[in-house]
Parts: structure tokens; C-alpha cells; sequence
């Protein structure tokens, strides 16, 4: 909950936003205002119009607007971007505004909106307001609803918010590449009642997913399904941040999928409430329990808890090649395989050629691998307890009891109580009785007869 206090001290980094609006108060066309970090921005309150809780971007950031006559005015420029993917690793995308994503559009249920869209791309493009219900020329699909907005050119769209919810928007223009690149963001419309779904903490990703080749910067445009970069807001672990909840709050998670494939979303620790859809809010005798959901393509969801178990709880995409960075293609399974004999003829050749994955692939994680510039290990991060194997979908809901409300710093590792850790036994380890296999003349085997049926 958004306490007057916490308004009044948060509304100071908006103040920034509210200084360039005044300043250019006077234009025709708002400013556009740009990100270039791909940290995670506090949340943006709003300083004027309906008030609302704002949300919170992961890796990501709400576009400042001005108030005119009425409009709430946004301008967005689609253009080329640097997007850090991980610390390690840019990729040279498309986006808006500065990155990939481009920035969060928020506003009210009720609000008229105007969108000045400037395209800096060497093509043209368009705007599709994803799951908005809004008059048809509005729709942004270039050829159908609109002439294409031809580089150079600045379009406007004005619509206005009929209901709340979870929505994207991205081109409707030479889709695969547009969205190969990165073309998207997320538009959240908030109840005209502040007070409904009220959560304490709401966040927001979009999953988008690339093919870059390690080594390489800028994505294979014409992939259509062998992907290698599977992202949340552009960012994979461990360049995901953590999604930070004081304990005892109500929080939600919101998400969306720009990629061209499902993924079930699976959150540790808890069970969760399914609250939204694409279509809306889900009514409150028919949210469902689960502790994953799936998002289809082009769908959006969001789901709620209170968050009273403590812990650093792992949240992912339950597709495990989903967790992996580059290189997680290709790589054949040799779990079991004795590959001593290998090694040594290579060795002879390579001296420091080692083998790999013969006991699984964890040990990847804990090799210091020699790696391409510009490219990730298949999975990293370091946990309190040693490498977390893990890449791509994957972070961390840090519910802890010593955060501040609005406060969305990393807090660090959970600290468990006294034996809650799972550990090693150090005791008696008796060898575990097997069943034996029967002999082969079936000597050994017991038919049972079968038990008192009187037949038909
Ligand atoms: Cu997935």
C-alpha cells in the first residue's frame, strides 16, 4: 500500500519527469524521454491526473506523460537500442526510447490517451495497442488500419481507456523482424478505483526471445524457432533482477509472451491466485489456485499471493532449455558416457581440452569455460550455497521481513532460522534392501490365486 508519506518522499524521482514536462509544456509534442539503464526504476507515482499504485518494471521503467487539456500525452521513438542481456552480454536491438523493452506505458481506467509514435528505425513500422479495446483506426496494424509510419515520421494515436487490465503493445509492421529485434512494451491500465485490486507490490516482464549466436550482437531475424536467448524484459538471469517483497505483503505478478512458444511459469513456496487474463480481471469466486500457469503466445496473466513465507523463492519458466543461456543448443548428452579414453588422444593435441557433462552438466556451471566476448555461460549466478545453475527465465522472489514498503533494493540472501537448511546426514547408512528380480524359469515367481469370484 502506497502510504501519503512514502507518496510524497517517491514522488521526488518523479519530480524529474514533472520538471522536463513543464518545460515543454508549451510544444506541440511532449518530449521524449529516455532510459539508458536496464535496471530496475522505482516505481513512477503518478503527479497528476487519476491517482493509482503504480507498478513495477522489472529491469525496466514507466514513461513520464504530460497533462493537456485533458490528454494524458506519451511519445514514444522506436528505434535501434544497446540492451544489456546480463552483466557480459549487449545485443544490439530494436526498442523504444532508449531499450528493449521500451518503457511501460501506465495509466487509469477512463484516461484519453495520446501517443506521438516517432520512428528512428531504417523501416517503417506501426503500434498495435495489444488487448486494448479501442475505434479500429486505432488498432496499429500497418496496411490494414493504418498507413505504415515511414521512417522519419512521427504518427499520433488517441484512444481512450474503456477498462483495467494487464496489456502490450509491439509493431503490426514487418512483424518477425520487428519483434526479433525487441519491439515491444507493456501498457497497464489501472483501476479508476485505486482501491480495487489493491496489492501492495505489483510487477511486470514481457517475455521475448532471441538468436544471437554466442559471440555475436545482434539477433538472426529470420528464426522462427530455434531460439537461444530466452528473456524476461530483454534480461536473463543472472541479469534478472530479484522481484522484492516485504513479508506480509499482498503482491502480483504480472506477465506477458512475445515469444513464438508457451511457457509455464512456476513460483516456489507458494500457492498462487490467478487474478488476470488478457481479458481482464478474473472475478473473485472464479480465480483458480496453481503454482504454475502457462502463458501462451500473445497472452498475458497475472497472478497474486500474500506473501507470508519468508525465503528466497525461485520463480522460472518451467521449460528447463528455458533457463539457459546461448550454447545450451548442440551440446550432445554424454551423461554416462567414459570419454577418459577420448580425452587422453586429445590431450595429446589440445593439452587443456576437457571433457564434459559425463556426470551431467552441473559442472559446466562451476568451469571457469572459455567463452566467446559477448556471450553468457549456459547457466551462472552465484547463490549463498554456491552456483545457481541456472540462465535465461529464471530469478529469485526475495521475501524478507526487514524491507521498507517501496523499497525494491536487492535485501541480499535469506537468512534461515537454525536448522531449516536441507543438510547433509552424517549418521548410520544402512544399505537399502532391493527388491530381486525373479529367475528366469519363474521358480521363484508366487501366483497368487485369485480370491473367492463365483464366475457369471
Ligand atoms: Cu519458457
Amino acid at each position: 500500500m502506497v502510504t501519503r508519506r512514502d507518496f510524497i518522499r517517491r514522488s521526488g524521482a518523479a519530480l524529474l519527469g514533472a520538471g522536463l514536462v513543464s518545460k515543454t509544456a508549451a510544444a506541440a509534442i511532449p518530449e521524449a524521454v529516455m532510459q539508458e539503464s536496464a535496471a530496475t526504476q522505482e516505481p513512477l507515482l503518478p503527479p497528476n491526473g487519476r491517482p493509482y499504485n503504480p507498478i513495477v518494471t522489472l529491469n525496466g521503467w514507466t514513461l513520464p506523460w504530460r497533462m493537456k487539456n485533458g490528454w494524458k500525452e506519451f511519445h514514444l521513438v522506436a528505434e535501434p537500442v544497446v540492451r544489456e542481456m546480463a552483466p557480459g552480454m549487449k545485443a544490439n536491438l530494436w526498442g523504444y526510447n532508449g531499450q528493449s523493452p521500451g518503457p511501460t506505458i501506465e495509466c487509469v481506467e477512463g484516461d484519453k490517451l495520446r501517443i506521438f509514435v516517432t520512428n528512428k528505425l531504417p523501416e517503417h513500422t506501426t503500434v498495435h495497442w495489444h488487448g486494448v479495446l479501442l475505434p479500429n483506426g486505432m488498432d496499429g496494424v500497418g496496411g490494414l488500419n493504418q498507413p505504415q509510419i515511414q521512417p522519419g515520421k512521427t504518427f499520433v494515436y488517441e484512444f481512450e481507456m474503456k477498462k483495467s487490465g494487464t496489456f502490450m503493445y509491439h509493431p503490426h509492421a514487418d512483424e518477425m523482424v520487428q519483434m526479433a529485434m525487441g519491439m515491444y512494451g507493456g501498457l497497464i491500465v489501472h483501476p479508476k478505483n485505486p482501491n480495487q485490486h489493491r496489492v501492495d507490490r505489483d510487477f511486470l516482464f514481457i517475455m521475448a526471445a532471441y538468436d544471437i549466436d554466442p559471440g555475436s550482437y545482434t539477433p538472426r531475424v529470420s528464426e522462427m524457432l530455434n531460439f537461444n536467448m530466452w528473456t524476461w524484459n530483454s534480461r536473463v538471469f543472472p541479469g534478472i533482477d530479484p522481484f522484492v517483497i516485504r513479508q506480509g505483503d499482498r503482491a502480483r505478478i504480472r506477465f506477458g509472451n512475445l515469444t513464438m512458444t508457451n511457457h509455464p511459469i512456476h513460483m516456489h513456496g507458494y500457492d498462487f491466485e490467478v487474478t488476470g487474463t488478457d481479458g481482464g480481471w478474473v472475478p473473485k469466486r472464479a480465480r483458480w489456485p496453481e503454482v504454475t500457469i502457462d502463458c501462451a503466445v500473445g497472452q498475458m496473466r497475472a497472478f497474486e499471493f500474500d506473501a507470508i513465507y519468508p525465503g528466497d523463492w525461485a520463480i522460472h519458466c518451467h521449460k528447463s532449455h528455458h533457463t539457459m543461456n546461448a550454447m545450451g543448443h548442440d551440446v550432445p548428452t554424454m551423461i554416462g558416457v567414459d570419454q577418459r579414453g577420448v580425452a587422453k588422444k586429445i590431450n595429446q593435441l589440445v593439452p587443456e581440452y576437457m571433457v564434459m557433462g559425463e556426470r551431467g552438466m552441473a559442472d559446466m556451471a562451476e568451469m571457469e569455460m572459455p567463452l566467446p566476448d559477448n556471450t553468457l555461460p549456459m547457466m551462472t549466478g552465484q547463490g549463498p550455497f554456491g552456483p545457481v545453475e541456472m540462465g535465461g527465465m529464471f530469478s529469485v522472489v526475495k521475501v524478507h521481513g526487514n524491507i521498507k514498503p517501496g523499497d525494491y533494493k536487492d535485501p541480499g540472501w535469506y537468512k534461515h532460522p537454525k536448522g531449516t537448511v536441507a543438510s547433509e546426514w552424517t549418521g548410520d547408512m544402512p544399505e537399502p534392501k532391493r527388491a530381486k528380480a525373479p529367475k528366469a524359469d519363474g521358480s521363484e515367481l508366487k501366483v497368487r490365486k485369485p480370491s473367492g469370484h463365483s464366475g457369471h
